[in-house]
């Protein structure tokens, strides 16, 4: 009785031993297909991007550079080219042989992926405009502690290929730096006539913006709303230190939900740049080395900032805020209807007559006065 009983463990034993060998066979053959797998994607993708200039990797490198660089060795940017190095990755897809009629640079917030994807639906779809002049909308973000959220970062690039990371903190105070090197960079890697800054909250009418860019050939412009006169805070959110910036009222400068400046405007206005010496108010800041640079902000047509109730007007070039798709669908599509590119049934007629979102409660209410809003005290970065 004890002897079979050692038998037939003995055969359990071995038969088990069998079926583990075969077990750790057959995962490291998967082992080894998913690493060849893994490899090659790399290698491909390598191989696609490195046309342009910086390569992404996977995330995990990504994300190591990010943890390894928190320290934040600041280059020196006495020399502006070197601003350059604060640029973790470039995934913007693009043609160097090809002069752009308008770079379209948007600072995000590396968190606001709704804000960008809205874009992408949107204003931001190439094919919704149908348009023959060439242009090219790229984000600029920051980075966060956050290691899912760099890593999406690098996920969301590799998908859309229109991101641009660069290695300032997220906040408030540095938002000037992220439209430096976003500045420095186009200037590095992109042919433009135009660049439109913009922030990721507005609407942006392409047609008319092609057609500007079209029709005016201006030498270093500076063009937006204008904003005059402008008091420095000395406390609150918009603080800033007569260290920072010493008198009391800002040059003027363009509102920096959206504005554009010249090719010929940005490469003067570099060299200017510090990144060691921005104050909070990034629009403002941009207005005064534009200034430094000998070039003057001027009001343009069609730069709505303070359109809380998201109406319609046939110039839009760019309008703030519309931080909701059916604000930003409502402009687009009235658009479409007024310049003949939507066939009129008896509902467009009705819609052609609106004149703003109607599910906003400040178009009901049009007549009724609104508390002052303007883009900076609707800042959320
Ligand atoms: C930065 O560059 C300038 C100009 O070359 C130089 O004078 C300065 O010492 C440098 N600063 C540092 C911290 O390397
Ligand atoms: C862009 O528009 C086209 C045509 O309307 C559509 O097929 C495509 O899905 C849109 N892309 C995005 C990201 O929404
Ligand atoms: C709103 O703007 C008007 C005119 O620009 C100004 O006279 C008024 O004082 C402002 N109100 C507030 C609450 O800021
Ligand atoms: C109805 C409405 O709010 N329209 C505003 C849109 O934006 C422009 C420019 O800021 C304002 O002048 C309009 O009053």
């Amino acid at each position: 009785m004890s002897k079979n009983l050692i038998l037939t463990i003995k055969r359990t034993m071995q038969r088990f031993s069998k079926i583990s060998l075969l077990k750790y066979f057959f995962l490291s053959l998967v082992v080894t297909a998913a690493l060849f797998v893994i490899i090659e994607m790399l290698y491909f993708q390598t191989k696609d991007s490195l046309k342009h200039a910086k390569v992404i990797q996977n995330s995990y490198d990504i994300n190591h550079h990010l943890l390894t660089s928190d320290k934040n060795t600041i280059a020196n940017t006495t020399y502006n080219k070197d601003s350059l190095s604060y640029v973790i990755f470039d995934s913007v897809k693009r043609d160097c042989n090809i002069i752009y009629s308008t770079l379209i640079i948007i600072t995000s917030h590396v968190r606001h992926v709704n804000r960008r994807n809205r874009i992408r639906q949107t204003w931001g779809n190439e094919s919704k405009w149908n348009s023959k002049e060439k242009y090219i909308t790229v984000f600029v973000v920051g980075r966060i502690s956050d290691s899912d959220i760099m890593m999406n970062i690098a996920e969301e690039a590799k998908l859309w290929r229109d991101i641009i990371l660069v290695n300032i903190l997220e906040d408030f105070y540095t938002l000037a730096k992220k439209v430096i090197i976003g500045l420095i960079w186009a200037n590095h890697n992109i042919k433009y006539k135009l660049i439109l800054k913009g922030d990721d909250d507005i609407y942006i009418n392409i047609i008319n913006v092609l057609a500007f860019v079209k029709e005016n050939d201006i030498e270093d412009a500076y063009i937006g709303n204008k904003i005059e006169n402008a008091l420095v805070s000395r406390s609150g959110r918009y603080k800033v230190t007569k260290e920072e910036y010493e008198i009391d009222t800002y040059d003027s400068y363009c509102s920096g939900g959206g504005y554009f400046l010249s090719a010929s405007s940005v490469e003067k206005m570099i060299p200017l740049f510090d990144l060691n010496h921005v104050f909070r108010i990034d629009d403002a800041y941009i207005g005064k080395i534009a200034l430094k640079a000998g070039i003057f902000a001027s009001q343009g047509k069609g730069f709505y900032m303070d359109n809380a109730s998201c109406s319609y007007m046939k110039d839009i070039i760019v309008s703030h805020p519309a931080d909701n798709i059916g604000c930003i669908s409502f402009l687009f599509r009235r658009f479409l209807i007024d310049s003949n590119k939507l066939p009129k049934s008896w509902s467009e007629k009705q819609f052609e007559k609106k004149q703003c979102y109607e599910a906003n409660s400040l178009c009901l209410k049009s007549k009724k006065k609104r508390p002052n809003e303007t883009r900076s005290s609707k800042k959320r970065h």
